[in-house]
């Protein structure tokens, strides 16, 4: 009995060991803000760019702002906001920051709000951890890691992108 126990366990330990990179939520906080599931997309070859994504929520009661951050992957960080117009996806640099006002949670996601990632100094690649730090006007500044997954996701188009 006791080694078909130790037998079970060995063979469970090496299942979890080889799992294909599962990819697991999680969370940071600075003052009352709780920053979840930071990750961004694979980036191909040539891109010089990459989105990071991430949602801020604001359990106090005094408004914030998500004024900046940077990251070691790149050049630096710009907060950028995607939108549909006549069918064409466009990126806009939110130079003024954007506000986290309380009891609400503001979703960084493709097609959306996104961290972008100028000049990468590498491509991302799935699985990779990149490590960042975001800046917030009352709450300071929070260190953070973005999860590199997989190019499945829909990502912001580079069409009508505006030059960095
Ligand atoms: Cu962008």
């Amino acid at each position: 009995m006791k080694r078909f126990a130790i037998g079970t366990a060995g063979v469970a330990l090496s299942l979890a060991a080889y799992a294909p990179n599962p990819v697991r939520a999680h969370d940071y906080a600075v003052g009352p803000l709780k920053i979840g599931h930071p990750w961004a997309r694979a980036s191909p070859p040539s891109a010089k760019v990459g989105g990071g994504y991430l949602a801020i929520e604001n359990t106090g009661p005094e408004p914030d702002r998500l004024v900046g951050g940077s990251t070691e992957g790149a050049a630096r960080v710009e907060i950028h906001e995607s939108s549909l117009a006549d069918g064409i996806m466009r990126m806009r640099e939110r130079t003024d920051g954007v506000a986290v006002p309380p009891g609400q949670t503001l979703e960084f996601k493709p097609g959306g709000l996104h961290l972008m990632l100028v000049d990468l100094k590498a491509p991302l690649k799935q699985g990779d951890k990149v490590k960042a730090t975001l800046v917030f006007e009352r709450a300071g500044t929070v260190a953070i890691e973005l999860q590199v997954q997989g190019v499945g996701a829909p990502q912001p188009a580079a069409t009508g992108h505006t030059r960095h």
